[in-house]
């Protein structure tokens, strides 16, 4: 791979007190002289240098670092700049740096796809480092930094080494006398396949709260027009983001705010008013609802009246306006007043149990995206078609071993097609 001079500025955009300025090359060494003005430094030390043009001017009083491949981010040399972060001084240095070494400005995940050729990398890595760099909350922070750090990478290849081993034993059944073979090796491979699959089935169930880790856990409050939905909704919120009003059908379009419970992204949805009948614009807002609901991961019923409604894994009962009811018959309902504040720490507790049976110990779960889930699917499916297979056709059962094997091999970048590449480092933003 030809590895020309790139750079880009690696720090955040805008003013700041220090950029990062990143550049990567097959052989820095003299750039570094250049730059520093000698020639005994060592890699990974700073060195305070005042940086100046061809032509002697002062750039700006610049800290340099020096990383000798392959012990750097990208395996190829690079040198890290860290400047004044005023963006005339990262122009200044820019210009430098192509009108005096030739070198050009890296391209979106540039540096990330050099770690990838380099061997510094797998795909599932800079899926963690895509992930990483989006987290808001802490919880996306510990996800993405397993993945980050090889602990998806050790997952899928431990299961890919299996995979070949089965594929292999699988063949061999067919190739060797009985006696020449481990007893019941028909039985230890069949076995070793059901538990991969059982693991790997296990791992794709989890994509939701993994999901919810990354996209946030979705709540959607839903019931008929005017039981107070959109006043819970901002009692909540903490803002009157939605029209509360005496009307029934006030609220039509889905409003959201997001929100950060114990760590974890909730996204919080109030909806238009269950119920037949209303304008054209409301049955559209109804549609909504209906999709909403489908994609929440909490449904929150609300009620004003008592009754004996009794709720779903994923869906809690509330009853509104408790300041007006006489009876509380329903054990498994939470009743609560958005007028007064009544039963809000109830309610509030309710929803923080229910976001932590999904979301707690996802740490552990692999970080799936559409083209990982796809492949992690396939190779489940082909796992699920040897086991299907009967006893006498084990060559078959190699062959879809295989597959399910090179299925994983994809999601590590071990055969991968260039537009999976470009998706992949994409996702990245420039210096990265
Ligand atoms: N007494 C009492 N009134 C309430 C309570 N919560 C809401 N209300 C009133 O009930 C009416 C409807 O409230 P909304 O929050 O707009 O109800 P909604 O479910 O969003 O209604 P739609 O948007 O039409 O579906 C308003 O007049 C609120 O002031 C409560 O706890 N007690
Ligand atoms: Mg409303």
């Amino acid at each position: 791979m030809n590895n020309d001079i790139i750079f880009a500025l690696s720090s955040g955009h805008g003013k700041s007190g220090v950029a990062v300025i990143r550049v990567s090359g097959d052989s820095l060494h003299d750039m570094f002289i250049r730059m520093s003005g000698r020639s005994d430094f060592l890699p990974r030390m700073t060195y305070f240098t005042n940086l100046r043009d061809e032509s002697g001017d002062l750039i700006d009083q610049v800290i340099l670092i020096y990383f000798a491949a392959p012990a750097s981010f990208t395996g190829t040399d690079v040198i890290e700049i860290h400047s004044h972060g005023a963006p005339a001084v990262i122009e200044k240095i820019f210009t430098y740096l192509s009108e005096t070494f030739g070198a050009r400005m890296a391209e979106r995940g540039e540096f990330s796809k050099r770690a990838f050729y380099n061997n510094k990398m797998d795909l599932t890595d800079v899926d963690g480092l895509a992930a990483l760099l989006d987290a808001t909350t802490d919880q996306q922070r510990r996800c993405a930094l397993r993945s980050l750090t090889g602990g998806d990478s050790k997952i899928y290849n431990t299961w890919r080494n299996q995979m070949i081993e089965i594929s292999g034993y699988a063949a061999a059944i067919l190739d060797y006398e009985a006696n020449d073979l481990p007893k019941n090796i028909g039985d230890t491979v069949r076995n070793k396949t059901q538990k991969l699959y059982d693991e790997i089935s296990v791992s794709l169930s989890r994509n939701a709260a993994a999901r919810a880790v990354r996209g946030g856990f979705n709540i959607v409050f839903a019931g008929e027009p005017n039981v107070g939905k959109s006043s819970l909704f901002n009692y909540l919120a903490g803002a009157n983001r939605a029209i509360v009003s005496d009307i029934p059908g006030t609220t039509r379009d889905v409003v959201s705010v997001n929100l950060d419970i114990d760590g974890y992204l909730v996204n919080l949805s109030d909806t238009a008013g269950l119920r037949d009948g209303g304008d054209i614009i409301e049955q559209i807002g109804i549609k909504k609802t209906h999709q909403e609901i489908e994609n929440a991961n909490l449904i929150i019923r609300v009620y004003c009246s008592d009754n004996n409604i009794q709720p779903n894994t994923n869906e809690i009962i509330v009853i509104n306006k408790s300041d007006l009811l006489t009876t509380r018959e329903n054990k498994n309902a939470i009743y609560v007043s958005a007028k007064r504040g009544d039963g809000i720490t109830d309610f509030m507790n309710a929803i923080r149990k229910k976001i932590h049976a999904l979301m707690d110990n996802t740490e552990n779960d692999l970080i799936l995206n559409a083209r990982t889930f796809t492949l992690l699917t396939d190779a489940k499916n082909e796992l699920q078609n040897a086991l299907n297979l009967s006893d006498d056709n084990y060559d078959i059962f190699s062959e879809h071993v295989h597959r399910a094997a090179n299925s994983i091999g994809k999601i590590l970048g071990q055969i991968t097609a260039a537009d999976v590449m470009d998706a992949t480092f994409g996702q990245l933003c420039l210096g990265k």
